[in-house]
């Protein structure tokens, strides 16, 4: 890999990841908000209905109750009113599916009539100045476990009264035991609860002052409402702030899952941008539009004339960043996306602007360029090649191309053979290059139609050092010369290995003995 271009992926990478994280958070956080508010109001205005439900209920009974004594024939100051209608009130009683008993009072709570049941311990609890109808409680009599409530309402001068067993409250707020952890009943005018069902809550006890104000309150949790029916009566009621988290966690997930799911496709999405913007593919394409390419020439030296007498044009990249690239690195990748060819292109050019007058002037010097089996794949590759020879007034004698070894040819790989011959017929050189590194061999090379073999460095490099492959080098100079293929050695770095070389009949040397790889400036010096 490029090592720059690796480093700015990093760093872009590293940002873009903390942007995506940071991203994706604050939009959770929005959603988690939104439903968080949603689920509020949708839960408020819940509590808002079964709170008024339960409260229009009770007026609901108080109504039916109190309507049943409106059938009783009113009580004017007359004493024998308890004589005359006394059956008639015990017969409400006992019809009544609410009422315990009947008792009529005067303003000072003394007692004027009163159905048989405890009429004799009777105390009615004071009543103040208040409107009517009130419920006042809870009362206990003697020899009766029960707590009853007494429902009464004021006709002019005196008070009509029903004991309502406390169980018939109970009963009616029994269905609201799984919404409510709390419903009580609190007498504004004697201020207290006068009933309570489940435990009072704390949030509920700092109101007890405040709720002689006779106002609708509500909280998230808890409502305090007044009753039409009850003048004295406030509805409390209190439920588990639980019940709306447990129902916000529901929520969540619904809204988060598709959004984490989307957050992560988009990732994804950027990720492969990002991925195909630091592509070495990438980087290449840039570097061919940006014409980054450019050739470095390798002199080959015959020794038979002493003189330089072709050169291997060798491609360098100098990217975005000024780093120079070796074609190890990219020339890969450059095959694999097809790269190669345009951007071999552009080096041939570049080369023959550079080497025109060169070549002209030494008409027995040549260039070779490296070619890999793509460029014989791709249609168009030849003919603009030609059309370049043709461009730079450049002989088809003075060229030729290197097919490595290792991009191995095929042999039924017709269409590239003729290809090969047509090079030839032409009069362009074909070197079978970095010879023996791959799995080729004679009845290979006897395929194609070759008239150059480049020992690999390689082979090279074993001469002097007593190898067992040092005689390979031998062999492969007999195998060239049976074929009558011209030998270049390559990677000659030492004396001894250009003896060696000379002493078995390899006069063209490429290598650091003689020269490096350089620039035209300097390659031209050299020539
Ligand atoms: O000297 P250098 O490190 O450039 O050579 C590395 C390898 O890259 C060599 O094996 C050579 O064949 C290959 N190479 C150099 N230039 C080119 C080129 O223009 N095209 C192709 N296909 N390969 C090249
Ligand atoms: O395409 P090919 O594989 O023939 O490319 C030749 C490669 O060998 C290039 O990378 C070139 O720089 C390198 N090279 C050429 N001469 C020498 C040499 O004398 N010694 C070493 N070590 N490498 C060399
Ligand atoms: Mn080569």
């Amino acid at each position: 890999m490029i090592s720059t271009l690796n480093a700015k992926y990093q760093t872009f990478y590293q940002k873009f990841v903390l942007g995506w994280i940071s991203t994706s958070l604050i939009f959770i956080a929005i959603v988690s908000l939104c439903v968080w508010q949603f689920t509020r109001s949708q839960a408020l205005h819940e509590f808002d209905i079964s709170v008024h439900r339960l409260a229009f209920k009770l007026d609901e009974l108080v109504e039916s109750i109190l309507s049943s004594l409106d059938s009783l024939p009113n009580y004017s100051n007359g004493g024998d009113y308890c004589q005359k209608n006394l059956a008639l009130l015990e017969r409400s009683v006992f019809d009544s599916p609410y009422v315990s008993g009947i008792v009529i009072s005067a303003p000072n709570n003394q007692i004027l009539c009163a159905t048989k049941a405890y009429r004799d311990n009777l105390r009615i609890p004071p009543l103040f100045n208040t409107r009517s109808p009130v419920l006042l409680g809870p009362i206990q009599f003697k020899d009766n476990p029960n707590e009853f409530y007494l429902l009464q309402r004021r006709f002019n001068q005196y008070h009509i009264g029903t004991f309502l067993l406390k169980t018939i409250f109970d009963n009616l707020f029994a269905s609201y035991n799984n919404q409510f952890n709390f419903i009580g009943l609190y007498d504004t005018a004697n201020k207290k609860m006068i009933y309570a069902q489940g435990k009072l809550p704390e949030l509920i006890l700092p109101l007890q002052n405040t709720m002689l104000v006779e106002l609708n309150q509500r909280g998230q949790s808890e409502a305090i409402l007044p009753l039409n029916n009850l003048a004295n009566i406030q509805l409390v009621i209190h439920r588990q702030p639980t019940e709306f988290i447990s129902k916000l966690f529901k929520m969540l997930p619904l809204y988060l899952f598709p959004l984490i799911i989307f957050s992560w496709l988009f990732y994804r999405y950027l990720q492969r941008i990002i991925n195909k913007r630091f592509s070495i593919e990438y980087a290449l394409a840039e570097g061919l539009k940006k014409k980054q390419f450019y050739p470095v020439y390798q002199a080959v030296r015959d020794i038979s004339t002493n003189k330089f007498c072709s050169a291997e044009v060798l491609m360098r990249w100098k990217t975005d960043f000024n780093e120079m690239i070796f074609p190890d690195h990219f020339i890969e990748e450059a095959e694999n996306s097809g790269l190669i060819v345009p951007i071999t292109l552009q080096l041939i050019e570049t080369a023959f602007k550079e080497c025109q007058t060169l070549l002209k002037k030494n008409k027995e010097f040549s260039l070779s360029f490296n070619l890999s089996p793509e460029h014989f794949k791709d249609e168009q590759f030849f003919n603009r090649f030609y059309q370049l020879c043709t461009d730079y007034k450049i002989p088809a004698r003075q060229l030729g191309f290197e097919l490595t070894e290792r991009g191995l040819f095929d042999k039924s790989d017709t269409a590239s053979i003729n290809r090969m011959l047509e090079l030839r017929k032409k009069g362009y050189s074909l070197a079978i290059d970095d010879f023996g590194t791959g799995q080729a061999n004679i009845t290979y090379l006897q395929h194609f139609p070759f008239n150059y073999l480049k020992i690999d460095k390689i082979f090279v490099k074993t001469i002097g050092t007593g190898a067992i492959i040092e005689s390979l080098n031998q062999g492969i100079i007999k195998i060239a010369h049976s074929l009558d293929l011209k030998v270049i050695a390559e990677g000659v770095e030492t004396p001894e290995q250009l003896a060696y070389l000379k002493a078995n009949g390899v006069t063209l040397i490429q290598g650091w003995v003689y020269a490096k790889a350089m620039p035209y400036a300097l390659f031209c010096k050299l020539i």
